[in-house]
């Protein structure tokens, strides 16, 4: 498969996965999930990236106007002829991207510059952190369309946004929420305008990946391992991530510049 869709670029210590389908507002057909699952598989092969961002390009809409786009949602033309067997595949392909992003042992950064829709917002719920443009706008249309969503759209949204904001984005299927009020429910963390939103990602990004590479990953896996249990669980869990640190190289050098009170930049090894 040839990967045209989906670009990834490497700054220093941080990957930049861009989706640059430039049609159909980036929306995700089986075979944009499946370059994105490379895309990612090409990352994570990077043994010095240590943080990802995501992020989506403008694209041209039917009246030739250039708009950005992060993803409009999964692909309609493609969904509407599924069969249930299919559907079921497509949503297995859809959630094991997001899983893997979920999962993906550095943190991932949703830079998310235009729409952001359906598939979209589940794509962008599976990173860690989601930051947005001015411009950006949410939703869930799916029960316009006639579907649910079918990536996470009915359980990581709620987790976000609590359960009642969660059911009014879900069943009124309003696709204009703005970066303002996803950001007031909490949906991303920070709003900026289109111009410096990849400068403000990188810059996060590099504040990230700046720390000790091998902590942040046990961290990624405390939160969300224990996300999902009981608190007890949870805490034993991240126990063992904290013992695990003292088994790096980066530990000690870290603790060693601290009692050194050394002026020198840190320059971890991921080990
Ligand atoms: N799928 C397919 N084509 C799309 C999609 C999409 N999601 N979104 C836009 N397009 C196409 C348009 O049909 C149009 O195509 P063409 O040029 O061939 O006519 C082109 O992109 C440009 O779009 P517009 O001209 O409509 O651009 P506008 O700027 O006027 O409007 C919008 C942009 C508002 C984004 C509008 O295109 C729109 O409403 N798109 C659909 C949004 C939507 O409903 N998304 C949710 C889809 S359902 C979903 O995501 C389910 C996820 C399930 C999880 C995964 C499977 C389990």
């Amino acid at each position: 498969m040839a990967m045209t869709d989906v670009v990834v670029e490497k700054k220093d210590h941080v990957a930049v996965v861009k989706i640059e389908h430039m049609k159909a507002m980036n929306a995700l057909s089986t075979d944009m999930y499946s370059q994105l699952e490379e895309a990612f598989g090409q990352v994570a092969a990077m043994e010095d990236v240590y943080c990802v961002v995501l992020t989506g390009s403008s694209v041209i809409n039917k009246k030739g106007k250039e708009v950005q786009s992060f993803v409009a949602g999964a692909d309609i033309s493609e969904m509407s002829k599924l069969t249930v067997e299919e559907g079921k595949q497509f949503g297995n392909n859809s959630n094991r991207v997001c899983w893997m992003i979920e999962n993906f042992k550095r943190p991932v950064i949703a830079a998310i510059n235009g729409f952001c829709l359906g598939g979209g917002v589940e794509l962008a719920m599976s990173c860690d952190i989601r930051i947005c443009s001015e411009n950006a706008t949410f939703g869930q249309p799916e029960v316009g369309l006639g579907i649910t969503p079918g990536c996470g759209g009915t359980q990581r949204l709620a987790r976000f946004v609590g359960l009642g904001k969660a059911k009014e984005i879900l069943y009124t299927a309003r696709a204009n929420y703005s970066a303002q009020d996803a950001l007031d429910m909490g949906l991303v963390n920070y709003v900026y305008p289109i111009e410096s939103l990849m400068d403000e990602a990188m810059k996060l990004a590099n504040e990230i990946a700046a720390q000790a590479p091998i902590a942040v990953s046990l961290v990624k896996e405390a939160v969300n391992v224990g996300y999902q249990t009981d608190l007890n669980s949870a805490l034993k869990f991240e126990g063992n991530c904290f013992a695990q640190c003292f088994a790096t190289e980066d530990q000690k050098y870290a603790m060693e510049h601290f009692l050194a009170r050394s002026k020198d930049p840190k320059e971890f090894k991921n080990k």
